[in-house]
């Protein structure tokens, strides 16, 4: 730092205090911006970033060069080759309250004397991204990097299903241009991601901005476009003849663009007020975060006017919602047992709204982690909810520990049936192996009848625990001998529940494969590679058959999956869950992969074919019991290239994968269905 000029103007505090700061700001930017796993929220980020901007700006002398707020975000990674925005891709000055959204306002109006009014739109947590067209046709996109050069993820965002290919032609637009906006995962995709990683064994991601980041980011296009990405765009770059911020977002929509419908012009800085308060209560009912409100000048020429700062517009800003932090106190920590033994502990909390919502308990993940946060029972802490849907205790409030707090301790025996619990070597988890145990038991006949798995209607943990009470069930096929007399004796049923609830689990002897698949609660088995599992084998005695090495040949099983598999087919415990299903006549139905002659073929479209559609081509495929796949793996049987195809094929030949061309393929396709 360069501050021999001024040595004595700056106090040693301010100076050392900035020092610390840069450091500070320079680690977590990193942990954000290039490893996409960030130890603070940007709430605190922003603060820590606020602090020093406000003391570079008290003692101008403390600014050096290559301080965070002489520049835009952090470095690259790597992985990816390195692109020039056409402009930088600016940030946005932060506001945390009102009164400073209303000296943005002031400063504004100073500056240029009217502002002739606002464009008030909801800041999305997502991942900024400038992508490029050329005479109307798709040509690259790159993620913001540090504003001025980014990532080139073309092949990547390409999947993006609601980044158009090709423009809609509009009028008074330049030949070549970058449109901007938010890349983002839907809540729901979120969560759909992380209950598949955790399917894997793999961890999942803490929100879902670096669920997004990390979709953006895989080296293979296929696994992006499997994980449901979004987008809003809102800037265009050059503008052509576009007068004001309200027609650059209708002339997004008019190019095919996806726009967010929420936003508001505002005469006034008290609309833009109003529509704050809104959106600081509804947010929560969006499928995807929105960590604030960007609001700007809406005229073109009045924000031409206005200009640039260093990193910043000055005439658009960004107001924080305040975090929904809130304080709590942990009454207990249970432990529970989960369907395959494993045990969790779990913070029971005074119940406290959250983002919405009433918080009762949270997970606090495995004993590791409890030691990591040093949670105590007694304690007051702080927690949130990651992507508004995870509840979670974000610190302890250390100055609010009661006296004799003791450290928590994972108990060693399992508190449902006493048996010792074993922490296998490189898990974080503490497993109950005693296939008996009734906390494990009453798991998984909850997770048989729910609803990905066997689906019966009406039989919720609560009648579980009463059925289990009464010694009437003990595993799953118990429940198909319940008869109506015994239901009558359980608490709030009458002879019309009880007739239908035992029609109800009659009704389920029989059902896709894939269903019954899952309900036997294997580890790492759950939907979804269920349903792999079913398009692969065909019926249950096929796979209850298939050695490790069979069910290593599937399509995306991996070593783990296959070894917990036919460890559980061929223990005793799980061959009587199974032969006791069958004797109650449960069979499931076959699935569709079993029958045909290309059962447990995968196969891989990739290019447009002349001749069908690929919905079309991809029905023939399954009913011929080929499995039809989006991704190319060493396991893909075929991939068939038509007209223009994408990295799919060059990933093929690389695997040595077998490729036909249309002519071949439909050749097979009528070979294969005039066989049948
Ligand atoms: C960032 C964002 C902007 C908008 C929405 N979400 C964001 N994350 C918007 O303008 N609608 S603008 C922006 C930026 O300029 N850094």
């Amino acid at each position: 730092m360069d501050t021999k000029n001024n040595e004595a103007a700056a106090p040693k505090q301010a100076r050392d205090r900035v020092l610390a700061l840069l450091k500070e700001l320079d680690h977590h930017s990193r942990q954000y911006h290039v490893l996409d796993s960030p130890e603070i929220s940007d709430f605190e980020y922003d603060h820590l970033f606020r602090e020093l901007v406000d003391l570079e700006s008290a003692y101008p002398e403390l600014q050096t060069a290559d301080s965070p707020t002489q520049r835009v975000g952090g470095e690259p990674a790597a992985t990816f080759t390195k692109v020039r925005h056409r402009t930088p891709m600016l940030s946005l000055n932060n506001a945390f309250s009102s009164d400073e959204v209303r000296e943005f306002g002031t400063r504004a109006e100073r500056a240029i004397g009217a502002v002739g009014g606002y464009v008030c739109e909801l800041k999305i947590d997502g991942l900024a991204m400038s992508i490029s067209y050329a005479g109307g046709s798709y040509i690259r996109a790159a993620t913001r990097g540090n504003g001025v050069e980014g990532e080139d993820v073309t092949a990547n965002v390409r999947t993006i299903r609601s980044v158009p290919r090709t423009l809609e032609r509009v009028v008074g637009l330049p030949d070549e241009l970058e449109v901007r906006g938010e890349v983002y995962l839907p809540k729901g995709a979120f969560a759909a991601t992380n209950a598949r990683l955790d399917e894997a064994g793999k961890p999942g991601y803490a929100n879902p901005r670096s669920a997004a980041a990390g979709a953006v980011r895989q080296l293979d296009p296929s696994i992006t476009a499997a994980r449901g990405l979004q987008t809003f765009m809102y800037a265009i770059d050059p503008p052509g003849k576009i007068k004001n911020q309200a027609e650059v977002l209708d002339t997004l929509a008019a190019l095919g663009f996806r726009v967010n419908p929420h936003r508001q012009l505002a005469g006034s800085i008290d609309d833009v007020l109003a529509f704050l308060d809104h959106w600081s209560e509804r947010r929560h009912d969006l499928d995807y975060d929105t960590d604030g409100i960007v609001i700007k000048v809406a005229s073109l020429a009045e924000q031409a006017e206005l200009g640039t700062i260093s990193r910043a517009p000055r005439w658009a800003i960004a107001y924080k919602f305040p975090p929904e932090e809130h304080e709590t106190q942990v009454l207990d920590i249970h432990v529970q047992v989960g369907r395959t033994g494993a045990v969790t502990p779990v913070a029971i909390l005074e119940p406290t709204l959250v983002a919405g919502s009433t918080v009762r308990r949270c997970t606090l993940h495995n004993e590791d982690e409890v030691a990591r946060k040093d949670v105590r029972i007694g304690d007051t802490v702080l927690i949130h909810k990651a992507g508004d849907v995870i509840p979670e205790i974000v610190q302890v409030i250390l100055e609010k520990r009661p006296n004799g707090a003791t450290p928590w301790q994972m108990p060693e025996h399992c508190p449902a049936c006493d048996s010792l619990l074993v922490r296998e070597q490189g898990e974080v988890v503490r497993r109950c192996l005693n296939p008996l145990c009734p906390a494990q038991r009453r798991e998984l006949l909850i997770h048989f009848a729910a609803r990905g798995a066997m689906n019966i209607e009406g039989l919720g943990p609560a009648v579980i625990d009463q059925l289990i009470d009464l010694g009437y069930v003990t595993e799953p096929a118990d429940l198909f001998r319940l008869t109506a007399e015994q239901l009558l004796t359980l608490e709030g049923f009458a002879e019309r529940s009880a007739t239908k609830l035992i029609e109800s689990i009659a009704s389920r002897r029989r059902v896709p494969l894939a269903r019954f698949i899952n309900a036997l609660a294997i580890r790492h088995v759950g939907e979804h590679t269920a349903e792999t599992l079913a398009a692969h084998f065909g019926s249950i005695d096929a796979l209850a058959a298939a050695t490790e090495e069979d069910l290593l040949g599937a399509e995306g099983i991996g070593a783990v999956v296959a070894a917990h598999m036919a460890a559980w087919f061929s223990s005793s415990e799980g061959r009587a869950v199974l032969e006791h299903l069958r004797a109650a006549g449960v069979d499931p139905e076959r699935a569709a992969g079993g029958g045909g002659p290309w059962s447990g073929q995968t196969w891989v479209i990739t290019g447009s074919l002349d001749g069908m559609s690929r919905a079309d081509a991809e029905a023939r495929i399954r009913a011929l019991g080929g499995n039809p796949s989006s991704s190319v793996s060493r396991k893909t049987h075929t991939v068939v290239a038509g007209a223009s195809p994408g990295s799919k094929l060059e990933k093929a030949q690389r695997l040595d994968v077998r490729v036909l061309d249309e002519a071949q393929f439909v050749a097979e396709l009528d070979a294969a269905e005039g066989s049948r």
